[in-house]
């Protein structure tokens, strides 16, 4: 079970990463965010800076936009390097535990300080559920942050259940 690669880091980086979820618990602490219901009072878990795993991989010059892949429901998300890269926490555990598919789980992606649904990059649509992949590119990748109101409410009703 602890050798599953849980979440994977390619395109422009130096060295590609398949990360389990020990991986990703031996973090440093200084890469670690305990407790995010301290600036998402309505989530829970703790979480690796995405700043930290990025240095880890290693990030080519050219890449200017990460990807975020949830392969689960086919949701990804695309955003310019610089302003993720300080507000991106990737949420792997909770205690002892991980996330329920309910809460976005097993990880989910959080952005810090997010603007809210539909204004902008750094929505809170950017808050990818159940991630699996991320990716790093010189352009802007697949996005499929809806982009009307209607198309909004669709995909939030269908993610709250019926
Ligand atoms: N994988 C995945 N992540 C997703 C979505 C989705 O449909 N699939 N919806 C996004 C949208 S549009 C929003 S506003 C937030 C909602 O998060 P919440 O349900 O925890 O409030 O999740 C985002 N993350
Ligand atoms: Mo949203």
């Amino acid at each position: 079970m602890s050798k599953d690669v849980v979440l994977t880091i390619d395109g422009l980086v130096e060295r590609p990463l398949a990360l389990t979820f020990d991986d990703l618990d031996a973090f440093p602490e200084s890469a670690q965010v305990a407790d995010v219901s301290q600036f998402h009072p309505k989530r829970r878990g703790d979480g690796v800076t995405l700043d930290a795993i990025l240095d880890r991989a290693g990030i080519q010059a050219e890449a200017n936009y990460v990807t975020l892949h949830a392969d689960r429901d086919g949701f990804h998300v695309s955003v310019p390097l610089g302003p993720i890269r300080e507000q991106g926490i990737v949420v792997h555990r909770v205690g002892e535990g991980r996330l329920t598919i309910e809460e976005g789980g097993p990880i989910r992606f959080l952005v810090r300080d997010p603007t809210v649904c539909n204004t902008g990059e750094l929505d809170e649509c950017a808050n990818v559920k159940y991630l699996s992949r991320i990716e790093l590119t010189t352009r802007r990748g697949l996005d499929t942050r809806p982009t009307t109101e209607a198309e909004h409410e669709a995909l939030h009703r269908a993610q709250s259940g019926p």
